[in-house]
């Protein structure tokens, strides 16, 4: 197996790369639930890479397909041309996303697809007369990826503080986490849903004939895992219906299978005005995203935005063929597999199996949903994030990948993941957990 015998050149994302250079992890080969590392260890995959690898590593069918698609048509351009799998596949997530939402833009990540939805609203509220509506509403603690468009609305401190002012004519919800009263919930929380109300404060504040949409992740992911309290996304959805106000719903980590359903909005029953899907889209063989639209939105455009061209928004490769190749056997996968099904199964289990860690040295706050679960540590006095990235460490070197989001350790595995290897993965970190200071 091949090592890179110098690591310097590269500059490595959300990475310490002094740190990371001087010890590194190198990964070179994939398959089902496991990487193998260079020094051939097998490694269980607690995170689907980065909640992307939903059918599991190596999937021949998507293999084949993208091999396929490569030799028949490498590439077209997707202003004014077509090739059919564009289409197919913007029809079979049509089928799959909720009722009403059937019409599809494609890019090449969670961050563009955040971008385009957020253009789209704009686009939108002006084209159908609304040209005042250009406030954009996020919330505090939320992740819409890494474009100025998604640090604006986004609510990490780190993703926000280097990068200037940002866009302008944002504002934020407040986040829902709240552990003096939720910790070691199983599954959502009991109290928070009058949180959906902070909205109403802006509306109060901005007027709602300013304000284009509200985005959010139906269940917040890399901020440390915080699942939706009960009622608040139908609470919140009731007051952008009161107020005319679009709803996003980022759904690069829920959709595909992650609680159980091709959606997040499906699992929580409430369908939102546009949803960002990403990841788990092409099993993350290939890269893409993708904004889905309700057909009032579209239509709309279609009908009211300036001609001939009525979205003035687009990337070289979105829709590309071979990344459409590889969704379309990834969506094969998941329903031939019926991996959905089989998540909502293991979701229990996960469940039972991550709060049986309550009482584990550092543990002060246990969250899951789904096939999510999230293990949070007490800071190490003002070394926020350092006990959490040692037992990230550590779990490596005992053969497990786990994510720390700081001093929150979350788990996203495949959703082909067995019941061995819940218990395999929540034994390991335990064990990784006693060892670290
Ligand atoms: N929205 C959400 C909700 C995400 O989780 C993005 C947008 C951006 O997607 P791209 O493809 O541009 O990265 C994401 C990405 C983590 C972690 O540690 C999560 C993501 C990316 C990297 C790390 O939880 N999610």
């Amino acid at each position: 197996m091949s090592k890179p015998n110098n690591l310097e050149s590269l500059w490595m994302p959300f990475t310490p790369n002094k740190t990371f250079k001087k010890d590194p992890r190198i990964i070179v080969k994939a398959k089902d639930m496991h990487f193998t590392s260079d020094d051939n260890r097998q490694i269980l995959d607690g995170t689907a890479g980065l909640w992307c690898v939903n059918a599991g590593h190596g999937r021949k069918k998507i293999q084949e397909a993208v091999t396929q698609q490569i030799e028949e048509l490498d590439y077209s351009p997707p202003f004014q041309f077509g090739h059919p799998k564009q289409f197919e596949l913007a029809n079979r997530l049509a089928e799959i996303f909720p009722e009403g939402m059937n019409h599809v833009f494609f890019s090449n990540s969670g961050s563009e697809a955040v971008d385009s939805a957020l253009k789209i609203a704009l686009a939108y509220q002006r084209a159908r007369g609304h040209a005042t509506k250009t406030r954009l509403i996020g919330r505090e603690r939320g992740y819409h990826g890494v474009g100025f468009g998604g640090i604006s609305v986004g609510g990490m401190v780190k993703n926000r503080m280097y990068f200037g002012s940002m866009l302008s004519g944002v504002d934020h919800l407040r986040h829902t986490h709240n552990p003096s009263i939720n910790a070691f919930s199983q599954g959502q929380p009991e109290h928070g849903a009058e949180l959906a109300d902070d909205l109403e404060r802006l509306v109060q504040l901005h007027d709602a004939s300013t304000i284009a949409a509200v985005i959010v992740e139906p269940i917040a992911g890399s901020t440390g895992v915080l699942p939706p309290p009960k009622g608040y996304l139908q609470r919140l959805r009731d007051i952008c219906t009161k107020h005319d106000i679009l709803l996003i719903f980022d759904e690069v980590i829920s959709a595909f299978g992650r609680l159980g359903k091709a959606t997040g909005s499906d699992y929580f029953g409430i369908t939102p005005d546009i949803i960002t899907c990403a990841k788990g889209l092409t099993n993350a063989t290939i890269p893409m995203g993708a904004t889905i639209v309700q057909d009032y939105i579209y239509e709309s455009m279609l009908e009211n935005a300036d001609a001939p061209i009525e979205l003035f928004h687009g990337y070289t490769y979105s829709g590309h063929p071979v990344a459409c190749a590889a969704a379309l056997a990834t969506l094969d996968i998941y329903k031939e597999e019926g991996l959905f099904e089989h998540a909502g199964e293991q979701a229990p289990k996960i469940e039972k199996a991550a709060h049986s860690l309550k009482g584990t040295k550092h543990i002060v706050d246990i969250r899951n949903l789904g096939v999510i679960a999230a293990l949070e540590l007490e800071p190490r006095g003002n070394a926020v994030g350092a006990r959490g990235f040692e037992v990230m460490k550590k779990s490596w070197d005992m053969g497990l990948m786990v994510r720390a989001n700081g001093d929150t350790l979350a788990f996203s595995p495949p959703l082909i993941i067995q019941d061995s290897q819940i218990d395999e993965m929540f034994t390991t970190v335990k064990s990784a957990l006693e060892q670290v200071d």
